[in-house]
């Protein structure tokens, strides 16, 4: 089976890139290892502190966060990092020619529940002539990115990755420590009865939405015609992982508990990264109204209403908003 690394020096003729993906994927066996460990090594729990969101941090949100700080920071060619839980970017080497964007652990209220979470990454390019702790060096849209990818903390660790030329997926090998591919050129099928949205949710959404959701439920008789299943596993990562397996749809629209934020996920390290898998995988990613790539970002914790995957539910979506 084909490593990782010899995947990448064979696909991507950009070195530098190569060793940036690769940093990244040696820091989430760190991360996976500490997961793996949980209460053992003492990690479960809060960290009893906020992040500049507001949410209450994990001690492994922040764990995570400084092994992939650190060790994304050690390298020449990252001129700067932004994560969900770093209030501002970070600069790193000047000359670098990256910038990097993380959420260092996805679906952090699985943790303690020993249920699947996930590392989600975006690498886009540095201009010459902004530093790495210059908010409007990050604020490009998703089409400019040059690598996206997650590595899922499920039974196994997988990363699963783009550099713009079709999606591939690695699993980690724990016996000797290297990811070995197991999946190439994921395709997502066009057509889908699975969703996954959290229905708690449901009174707060858009009529337009509601009306959606409604007719996914009235099943076979209903005017989608199709009897639909449900699933929700509170992790993006598992949800995105999920459809890149067998096709569905995700979804975390815009609704009015907080009616000035357009949504709960976050367009730069969560929604963008997500979005170049599922378009490269053959998906759709919206915010049912447009393309998510083609947002121009306002600022690196910028929030987002999500609807990704199967490419005709998108398009149904899409209609009922309009
Ligand atoms: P996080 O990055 O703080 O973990 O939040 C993002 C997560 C997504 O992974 C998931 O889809 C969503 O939040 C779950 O939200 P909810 O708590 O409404 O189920
Ligand atoms: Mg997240």
């Amino acid at each position: 089976m084909l490593r990782l690394r010899s995947f990448l020096q064979q696909h991507c003729n950009d070195q530098d890139l190569v060793d940036v993906i690769d940093q990244l994927a040696v820091t989430c066996k760190d991360i996976a290892h500490q997961l793996t460990l949980g209460d053992l090594a003492g990690i479960l729990g809060s960290a009893e502190q906020e992040n500049v969101q507001g949410e209450c941090q994990k001690k492994l949100d922040v764990i995570a966060n400084d092994l992939l700080k650190q060790s994304l920071s050690q390298l020449p060619v990252v001129k700067g990092i932004a994560s969900e839980e770093e209030p501002l970017p970070v600069a790193c080497n000047q000359e670098g020619k990256y910038l990097v964007l993380f959420d260092p652990l996805d679906g952090s209220s699985n943790i303690d529940i020993n249920v699947s979470v996930g590392t989600i990454f975006s690498i886009l390019p540095a201009a010459a002539d902004k530093s790495g702790d210059d908010e409007s060096a990050y604020l490009q849209s998703g089409r400019n990115q040059l690598a996206a990818g997650y590595v899922l903390y499920g039974p196994s660790t997988i990363m699963v990755l783009t550099t713009g030329n079709g999606v591939y997926s690695f699993t980690l090998d724990t016996r000797q420590g290297e990811y070995l591919m197991t999946r190439d050129n994921i395709q997502v099928p066009a057509d889908t009865k699975e969703f996954a949205i959290n229905m708690s949710n449901q009174r707060f959404w858009l009529e337009n939405m509601k009306n959606y959701v409604a007719d996914l439920l009235s099943g076979e008789t209903g005017p989608l015609g199709k009897r639909y299943n449900m699933r929700w596993v509170a992790a993006m990562v598992a949800e995105i992982h999920r459809i890149l397996t067998r096709g569905g749809i995700f979804m975390y629209p815009w609704d009015n508990r907080e009616p000035a934020k357009p949504g709960k996920l976050r367009l730069m390290y969560e929604a963008n990264p997500m979005s170049m898998l599922m378009v490269q995988a053959g998906g759709k990613c919206s915010t049912a109204h447009e393309a998510i790539m083609d947002i121009q970002p306002e600022g690196i914790h910028q929030r987002v209403s999500v609807v990704m995957g199967s490419a005709n539910e998108v398009d149904i979506v899409e209609k009922y908003h309009g």
